[in-house]
């Protein structure tokens, strides 16, 4: 299935579900919620998971008509079964493993579903406290207020052909990604802009859509608060009523 994440033509909410933080009851109730509200992607995946991602998928795509997107956390989760995948490219770090070397890895694996693969940069930023994918991936996050820095990596993601930046402040984290940020980097690219991390109430997600983000991914907050993702979706859609095709 072909994937296209939105480029100012509207918002989109993403959730993500981590293997490893669902049991079969409570994955029912977040695809009947997300079906429910209309979650535009689901993404699968997580820093580090002992439950399989592939079986995570399956379940979901008998359960919800929701797209599924693969956001693998590491070469272990790769599999076909989702609608699409994000072939992920830490860009704002100097890990050779994470800008070429899993790539050549998981390439051969998945040339048949290529026209399902959509390259993101993904770009980590400090947003306080050590995250999960800094640990994990063994790089340095973006300073949290050096704009210049994310947009010029942000630039450099696009030239290189990524179809998406991935603005994360990371999983759990205690704040998102800054909106000055987040308009710095959506004034200058002319690709779609995700964000996530930390984006835990409706306000944040309306600071984030305000500030350019295409699409917000929403993850801890919603296994917290189950509202959250139908408010994450009014948000976006108060959004799309106000600037449509903007
Ligand atoms: C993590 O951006 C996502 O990759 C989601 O973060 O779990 O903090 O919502 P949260």
């Amino acid at each position: 299935m072909r994937i296209d994440i939105p480029y100012r033509q509207r918002k989109a909410v993403a959730q993500l579900i981590d293997p490893d933080k669902v049991d079969d009851k409570s994955l029912a109730l977040t695809a009947e919620h997300a079906t429910m509200a209309k979650v535009d992607f689901l993404l699968a995946g997580g820093s580090l998971t002992s439950a399989p991602v592939n079986i995570l998928i399956e379940k979901l795509k008998r359960m919800t008509d929701i797209p599924v997107i693969l956001f693998p956390g590491n070469l272990i989760q790769l599999t076909a079964e989702a609608d699409a995948v994000f072939l992920l490219s830490l860009i704002s770090g100097r890990n050779p493993e994470l800008l070429i070397g899993n790539h050549v890895i998981a390439a051969p694996f998945l040339k048949n579903v290529r026209e399902s693969v959509i390259p993101v940069g993904y770009i980590l930023v400090d947003c306080g406290g050590r995250t999960s994918v800094e640990y994990m991936s063994q790089t340095s996050p973006v300073p949290r207020d050096k704009y210049d820095i994310a947009v010029a990596t942000a630039l450099a993601g696009e030239m290189l052909g990524m179809k998406a930046i991935y603005l994360e402040a990371g999983s759990g984290a205690s704040l998102p990604v800054d909106i000055k940020m987040i308009e710095a980097v959506r004034a200058e690219i002319t690709i779609p802009l995700i964000t996530g991390g930390g984006l835990n109430t409706p306000d944040k997600i309306d600071g984030a859509f305000a500030a350019g983000a295409d699409m917000v991914v929403v993850g801890n907050g919603c296994e917290k608060n189950a509202q959250l993702i139908t408010d994450a979706c009014t948000v976006r859609d108060r959004h799309n009523l106000r600037t449509p095709g903007i």
